[in-house]
Formats: C-alpha cells, sequence, structure tokens
C-alpha cells in the first residue's frame, strides 16, 4: 500500500468518515458500501479507507453506545455493515499474490468475540504481502495449537478487545511456546502502550495494523521473558476468583440491589470479577484502575453505578481476605485514585 495521505487527502477521509458514520446511522449498507468504494477509486489507499474509515467509525460506534445515544441494536447493525463493508473494500481491491514474506494466523484469544478488528489487521497484511489465515472469533488455544502443527505458520496474530482475556493469552503463548511459533500481539486488551502483551510473554506488540506491519518487516519478533509478571501464585488467585465468580456476583448484586437485581448490575459485577482476575493474573492494578474508570463513564440504564462499583470492590477485599495479592490490588492506590476521581467513594 502507499505513503500516508497528504494533509488534504487527509481532510478529505476525514469528511468520508463522517459520510460512512452518517450511513451506519441510517442502518444504509449499500450507501455505506458506496462511501468506501468511492473513496478508493477517488484515490485513497483501501488501507487507509480501512482504518481511518471503518476502524475510527467503529470506535465512534462505541462511544455512542457507551454514552447511551445508539442501543446494542444500533452497534450490531453497523458492526455488521461495517463488515460488509471491508468484504467489499477486498473484493474490489483484492490484495495481490503472497510476496513470500511470510505466512501469518491472525485470531481472536478464547472468549474474544470482537472479530472485526483482527479481521482488518489479516486484510491489512494480505495487503502487504503476507498470506494471511484468518483463525476467527474465540479460538480456543489447543485449537491455535492444532493450527500450528498442521499448517505451520512462521506468526502468529492474536487480537483482542477486553483486558478480561488476559489469562487465555497466557495460554495461547504457552501453544505458541511449544511449537516455537512468534506470538504477535494487538488491540486494546493489552493496554495502551503494550504492557499487558509483555506481561503475559507476547514477542511483540503493535499499536495498530500499520505498525504491525512495519514491525513484521522490520525485525524477528522476540520476546521479553523477564517482562512477564505471570507467576504460580498470580495464576493461582486467578482461578480462586474465576472458580468463585457465579457466587461472588450473586452475593454482591444482592448486597447492592437486594433480592432482585437488574440483568445490567449482574453482567457488569461479571466484568468487574473478570478484569479483578486479570489484574490480579498480570500484576498490575492499572488494570483496575482503566475498569474502574470505564465503568463508571458508561450509561447503560439499570447498570453498575460509580457509588455501587465503590461499594463492590470494599465488599470484594473483605471478602477475599485469603487472597492476599488481590486485597493487595484492591487497596492499591491507583483503585483508590481512580475510585476518588470518579466518585467511587468508600472504596477498600
Ligand atoms: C463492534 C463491537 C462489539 C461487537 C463485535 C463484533 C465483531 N464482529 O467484531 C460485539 C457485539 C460482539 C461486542 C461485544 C462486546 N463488547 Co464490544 N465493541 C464493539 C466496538 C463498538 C467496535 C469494535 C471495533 O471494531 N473496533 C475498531 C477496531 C478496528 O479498533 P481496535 O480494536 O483498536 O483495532 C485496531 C488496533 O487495536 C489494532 N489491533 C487489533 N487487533 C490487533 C492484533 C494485532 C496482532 C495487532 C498487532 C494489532 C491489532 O489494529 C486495529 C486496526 O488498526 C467497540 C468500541 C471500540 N472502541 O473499539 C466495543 C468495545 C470493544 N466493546 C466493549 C464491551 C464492553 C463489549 C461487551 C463486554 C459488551 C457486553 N455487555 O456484553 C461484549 C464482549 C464480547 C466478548 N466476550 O468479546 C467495550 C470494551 C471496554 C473495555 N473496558 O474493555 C468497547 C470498547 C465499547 C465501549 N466503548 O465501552 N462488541
Amino acid at each position: 500500500m502507499t505513503a500516508p495521505a497528504d494533509p488534504a487527502t487527509a481532510a478529505d477521509l476525514d469528511a468520508v468518515r463522517d459520510d460512512y458514520l452518517a450511513r451506519l446511522e441510517a442502518s444504509d449498507e449499500t450507501g455505506a458500501v458506496v462511501v468506501a468504494l468511492a473513496a478508493i477509486d477517488g484515490g485513497h489507499d483501501p488501507e487507509d479507507v480501512l482504518l481511518d474509515v471503518v476502524a475510527e467509525a467503529q470506535r465512534e460506534v462505541g462511544e455512542r453506545w457507551a454514552a447511551g445515544t445508539w442501543t446494542v441494536v444500533q452497534e450490531h447493525v453497523a458492526t455488521h455493515i461495517s463488515e460488509r463493508v471491508v468484504a467489499a473494500v477486498s473484493r474490489h481491491r483484492p490484495a495481490p499474490a503472497p510476496t513470500g514474506v511470510g505466512r501469518i494466523a491472525v485470531a481472536c484469544l478464547d472468549g474474544e468475540w470482537h472479530g472485526l478488528p483482527a479481521r482488518l489487521l489479516a486484510e491489512v497484511l494480505a495487503h502487504h504481502g503476507w498470506e494471511v489465515t484468518f483463525l476467527g472469533s474465540s479460538v480456543p488455544a489447543t485449537q491455535v495449537a492444532v493450527h500450528l502443527n498442521t499448517a505451520g505458520p512462521d506468526v502468529v496474530a492474536v487480537s483482542s478487545s477486553l483486558p478480561s482475556r488476559l489469562p487465555a493469552a497466557r495460554r495461547l503463548v504457552e501453544a505458541c511456546r511449544a511449537s516455537g511459533t512468534p506470538i504477535l500481539a494487538g488491540g486494546p486488551a493489552f493496554g495502551p502502550d503494550g504492557r499487558w502483551a509483555r506481561a503475559v510473554g507476547a514477542d511483540g506488540w503493535a499499536p495498530d495494523a500499520r505498525a504491525a506491519a512495519d514491525l513484521l518487516a522490520g525485525q524477528a519478533l522476540v520476546g521479553d521473558d523477564a517482562a512477564v509478571t505471570v507467576d504460580d501464585a498470580s495464576r493461582e488467585e486467578q482461578a480462586y476468583l474465576h472458580a468463585r465468580r457465579g457466587e461472588l456476583i450473586g452475593d454482591l448484586a444482592e448486597r447492592l440491589r437486594g433480592a432482585d437485581p437488574s440483568e445490567e448490575l449482574t453482567d457488569d459485577l461479571g466484568h468487574l470479577v473478570d478484569f479483578l482476575a486479570a489484574a490480579v493474573y498480570v500484576a498490575d492494578p492499572a488494570l483496575l484502575a482503566r475498569f474502574v474508570r470505564w465503568i463508571s463513564s458508561l450509561t447503560v440504564p439499570h447498570g453498575l453505578t460509580p457509588a455501587e462499583a465503590g461499594r463492590a470492590l470494599d465488599e470484594l477485599a473483605s471478602r477475599l481476605g485469603d487472597s492476599p495479592r488481590t486485597v493487595a490490588l484492591l487497596r492499591s492506590e491507583a483503585v483508590r485514585a481512580a475510585c476518588a476521581e470518579v466518585g467511587a467513594e468508600g472504596s477498600a
């Protein structure tokens, strides 16, 4: 693909994105495809249309869902349209034949259903000459291992949006290590600077698909074992939290709202326990602090309020006294600061 657009062209792409979002808002699949293909026919690189129009629009879709201005159904419809647009773009400007740079498998972590980011990465890498096999959403590590043994790609690229999936990332790293295949990680799950990719032992991380293509072109992927923070104690406490998940959610929900809690509250408490377990797993209070800020920013009717989040963290700290790392994390300065910032007072 070509060099980044000059400023004038970049401004054009902003207008294309606005137009594209308007088509998503109108549930207009045909119109969205027309906008994307017209931008390409007008001289924009397909990579720029995928990343600066489709991916950016999807982020805005997420903002609108989080702000409560779009329903879940509107988000689903928009995402379905974007998936169709990605397919249309790749038909309109098919990737060239692989140039021999290498073979890469692109997969989402087990339990990770955000497949579109991985699809976008796969398209971009194919345009950079890679022979890509797209394994799809939520692929268990054991199944990736089968693929490694049978197809033998040079690299595995793993995508994840949810930090709560990080334990699955470590399982995948171990499967890749067993076959000697380097693993490149990406997506918001791994933190804004990729710190949780290093924590679980990935061999490389890139912030976006363009950077991934550059990284893969430039150097061999070599992990840094010293950066891995997962150890036996963190595994044990994460597993313990996972085992008690249902009981903890039920007890917290009853404590917060009595006998008839909303489904949204129960879902949010599930996220809370899962993000706590992931934070314990990678031994980083910043992960839980980010969660506190995120959950408090949502305007989901009947969901967990900031004050309830603070009480839930308190309650967890008092119930999990047999898990010293978990309690230390719940009582950490980073988590306290996040709680104070969002009005989740009274936290542990
Ligand atoms: C569409 C969507 C969904 C769809 C996904 C369908 C699909 N086919 O992908 C569905 C409905 C399944 C979904 C479900 C959920 N979602 Co959702 N979803 C989104 C949304 C709106 C868009 C995702 C997207 O396409 N983004 C655009 C991509 C291109 O951006 P990206 O991920 O950053 O990817 C780029 C880079 O990160 C990088 N990259 C990505 N992967 C890789 C891999 C490698 C190797 C490399 C190097 C780089 C790389 O390259 C990409 C392009 O440059 C996001 C909002 C957002 N900000 O993304 C929320 C969002 C990710 N979802 C969110 C949530 C909470 C959920 C649910 C938990 C909701 C629920 N209550 O159930 C579930 C979880 C399901 C699960 N277990 O996976 C939250 C996550 C918040 C958090 N703190 O983690 C977000 C951020 C919404 C929000 N604003 O709060 N979701």
